[in-house]
C-alpha cells in the first residue's frame, strides 16, 4: 500500500497510508540507499510502499520509495561531507522572517530564496508578528517587501497572535504542500497552531509512537491543513546546503540578475570586477537593489571559502 511520511526521527516513521490512517514504521532491513550522500534514506513528504508487519496494521514496514518530484537538503550537521534531506514533494517553500524578536537578516532571507531556487522550489517571505511592529518597523517591512516584489516574491505580513492577514496566508497555501522554515523563534508553530485551530489532525496521535520524550522539534513534520494541502514545520534551521553551488551558478539563482546575464561582455562573468557587467551597473544605478547585489558577494565569498577546506 501507499503512503506519505509525515514525521522521522531516522529510526522510525510515522506515514500516512492511502488507508487514510496513520501507521508507525520502520524501513525494510534490506532497503537499498542509493544517495550514499545522505543521512537519512527517507525523509518527509516522500511517498512510500509498506507493508503491514502485525496484525493491527499499526506498525508497518517501508518496503520502497517513490522516486521524488523535489527535494530540500541542507548539511548535515555531524558530517560536512553529508546531507540531510528536510523535506520532499514540496510545492512552495515559505520563509517565516521576522523584523523583531528575533530579527532576521536580509542576508539569511537571500540565502533561503538561493537556496529555494536552486531546487526550483517558489518561495514566499512570510513576516510574522506584525502586532509589535511599531511603525520604524512596519516601515522596514515596506523596505523589504518592496525589494522582494521587485524580484518576484510573494510577501505577507501577518500575525500568528491576532490573526492579521492569516486569510491571505491560507489562501497561498491551500491544496498545497508547503514547507515552512525560519530561524528558531519566529513563530513558525504558533503559525501552524493557528492555522489548524481545533481541526487537531496532528500526527502525533499514533499512540505507539515510540519517539515519545525525544525532542521532536529537530526533526521535521508534516500536518494536513482542514482546507486542503499540507504543511511541514521544519526546526531552526543555520544551514541550508549552499555549498552544494558553484560559485559560477550563484546569479543564476537571483531572478534579477538571471535577466542580464546574457548582456554582460563575458559569458563567465562572476559580475564583481569584470568591464561591462550588466549586473553590477544595476546594482549602481538602483535597477537591482544594494542589499541584494551585498548578499550576493556575501555568498560568493562563502563558497569559495566553503571550497578550499
Ligand atoms: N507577539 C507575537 N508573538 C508571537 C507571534 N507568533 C509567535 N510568537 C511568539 O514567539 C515565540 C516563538 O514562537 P514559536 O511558534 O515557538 O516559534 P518557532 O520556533 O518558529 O516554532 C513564542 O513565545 C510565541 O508565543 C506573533 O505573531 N506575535
Ligand atoms: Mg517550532
Ligand atoms: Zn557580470
Amino acid at each position: 500500500m501507499k503512503a506519505i511520511v509525515y514525521k522521522s526521527t531516522g529510526s522510525w516513521y510515522i506515514l500516512k497510508g492511502d488507508d487514510n490512517r496513520f501507521h508507525q514504521a520502520r524501513l525494510k532491513g534490506k532497503f537499498k540507499i542509493d544517495e550514499i550522500t545522505s543521512t537519512n534514506p527517507i525523509a518527509v513528504g516522500d511517498s512510500v510502499e509498506f507493508e503491514l508487519e502485525s496484525e493491527e496494521g499499526e506498525r508497518v514496514i517501508i518496503s520502497d520509495l517513490h522516486p521524488r518530484s523535489n527535494y530540500i537538503n541542507r548539511i548535515s550537521p555531524a558530517n560536512k561531507r553529508m546531507h540531510h534531506i528536510v523535506a520532499s514533494n514540496i510545492d512552495q517553500s515559505v520563509l517565516v522572517a521576522t523584523i523583531k524578536d528575533p530579527k532576521t537578516s536580509i542576508g539569511f532571507i537571500d540565502r533561503f530564496l538561493v537556496t529555494s531556487e536552486a531546487f526550483h522550489i517558489p518561495a514566499i517571505v512570510l513576516f510574522n508578528k506584525s502586532d509589535i511592529y511599531s511603525e520604524k518597523e512596519l516601515k522596514i517591512f515596506h523596505e523589504r517587501k518592496e525589494i522582494y516584489e521587485r524580484v518576484g516574491y510573494k510577501v505577507l505580513l501577518v500575525s500568528a497572535t491576532n490573526g492579521d492577514g492569516i486569510e491571505e496566508l491560507e489562501q497561498t497555501l491551500k491544496n498545497k504542500s508547503t514547507l515552512f522554515s525560519g530561524h528558531s523563534g519566529v513563530g513558525k508553530s504558533s503559525l501552524i497552531n493557528t492555522i489548524l485551530g481545533d481541526s487537531n489532525i496532528r500526527t502525533n496521535e499514533v499512540s505507539t509512537w515510540s519517539g515519545k520524550g525525544m525532542h521532536t522539534t529537530t526533526f521535521a513534520e508534516m500536518y494536513d491543513l482542514p482546507f486542503g494541502g499540507s504543511i511541514i514545520d521544519t526546526p531552526g534551521m543555520r544551514e541550508f546546503a549552499i555549498a552544494d553551488i558553484e560559485r559560477s551558478e550563484l546569479s543564476h539563482y537571483f531572478p534579477e540578475m538571471r535577466a542580464l546575464l546574457n548582456e554582460c561582455q563575458y559569458n563567465n562573468c562572476m559580475h564583481i570586477n569584470e568591464p561591462s557587467c550588466a549586473v553590477k551597473n544595476a546594482a549602481i544605478n538602483g535597477q537591482i537593489s544594494e542589499e541584494r547585489y551585498i548578499s550576493y558577494c556575501t555568498i560568493l565569498d562563502s563558497i569559495k571559502e566553503n571550497n578550499w577546506d
